[in-house]
């Protein structure tokens, strides 16, 4: 017999993958077990009955999109999730305390996968958020502002997800699990306390879980402090902050990095107030860290 599904999790040396027919557990076997593609929440599978109720992964279908993450040490990278078509970046307006360039490398992160984002600033409860929806939605970005403990602007996230396959990312502790036990009671996700002496989240969510979500996915990840970016050469990388992309044509020269050239349109742009001077400032730090990367990672 054979089947196909969804991953939706791993547990341990299994995948929970949904099929027509419900949930089933499978292991890998045969080609999938001996150096194939990595399996990772999000793909599509063949499966075939295996013993008892542990079906086989047999395939993987061929991937619209996979986000992955760098190994720590630089061994290579490791997909996290597949087939998404949105990302969805949440912040805390407070507690923790937001870091809008660690947001901007999340920004940049979906760009280079070609896949649109949309800004979540959480916990309007604690602070209003106003300026930090302010600068991204000067960038270009749909902002939401949302509280996960008072209800606000759940409507409006629950519009942005519906039908989608969206993976939601951002800072440990900014309410993601959340967010998303607010919007599906059932969903039940782990939630933890922002710790108090780093004012920051805990990485209370471990491992991506992907979830059934109106006629869609949402898949929950685990926060993190800090982003890698791999496999955006530091020419492309103005092409990932859509207000460089959309001014980047004016340039005097067509291989201009909007740092020092003359006749740049960026540059001017940031000058005339028209473009915001601390995204810009977040471009070239990206662009140094890129610069800087060893060949292999460029
Ligand atoms: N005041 C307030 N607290 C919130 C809100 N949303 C979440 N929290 C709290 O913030 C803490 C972190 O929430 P989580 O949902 O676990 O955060 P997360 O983004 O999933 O964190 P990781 O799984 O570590 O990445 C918990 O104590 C939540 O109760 C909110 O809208 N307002
Ligand atoms: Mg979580
Ligand atoms: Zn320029």
């Amino acid at each position: 017999m054979v089947s196909h599904g969804t991953v939706l999790e791993r547990e341990g040396g299994t995948f929970r993958v949904l099929t027509g027919e419900g949930e089933v557990r499978a292991a890998l076997r045969g080609r999938t077990k001996r150096g194939g593609p990595k399996v990772v929440v999000g793909d599509r599978v063949t499966l075939e009955a295996g013993e008892a109720d542990l079906w086989a992964i047999a395939g993987v279908d061929p991937r619209t999109s996979v986000l992955a993450r760098r190994v720590p040490g630089g061994r290579g990278l490791r997909p996290v999730v597949a087939n998404v078509d949105q990302v969805v970046v949440v912040t805390a307006a407070r507690d923790p305390e937001p870091v809008p360039q660690l947001v901007d490398r999340l920004l940049v992160v979906a760009e280079a996968h070609h896949l649109p984002a949309i800004v979540v600033i959480n916990k309007t409860d604690l602070a209003h958020g106003g300026e930090l929806a302010e600068r991204f939605h000067q960038a270009g970005y749909p902002v939401l502002l949302t509280s996960a403990a008072r209800g606000d602007g759940l409507g409006a996230l629950r519009t942005a997800l519906g039908g989608r396959e969206s993976v939601v990312t951002g800072p440990s502790g900014a309410g993601k699990s959340s967010l998303l036990n607010a919007l599906v009671p059932g969903f039940r996700l782990r939630t933890g306390a922002v710790s108090e002496r780093a004012g920051r989240g805990r990485h209370t969510t471990v491992s991506a879980v992907m979830l059934p979500f109106d006629g869609g996915f949402v898949v929950d990840t685990p926060g993190f402090s800090e982003v890698g970016l791999w496999g955006v050469q530091p020419g492309e990388l103005g092409g990932c902050f859509p207000e460089i992309r959309e001014r980047a044509a004016a340039c005097r020269f067509g291989d201009c990095r909007h740092r020092a050239e003359p006749g740049c349109a960026v540059l001017a742009a940031v000058a005339a107030g028209a473009m915001l001077a601390d995204r810009h400032a977040s471009y070239l730090a990206l662009l140094a860290d890129l610069e800087a990367l060893p060949e292999e990672w460029e």
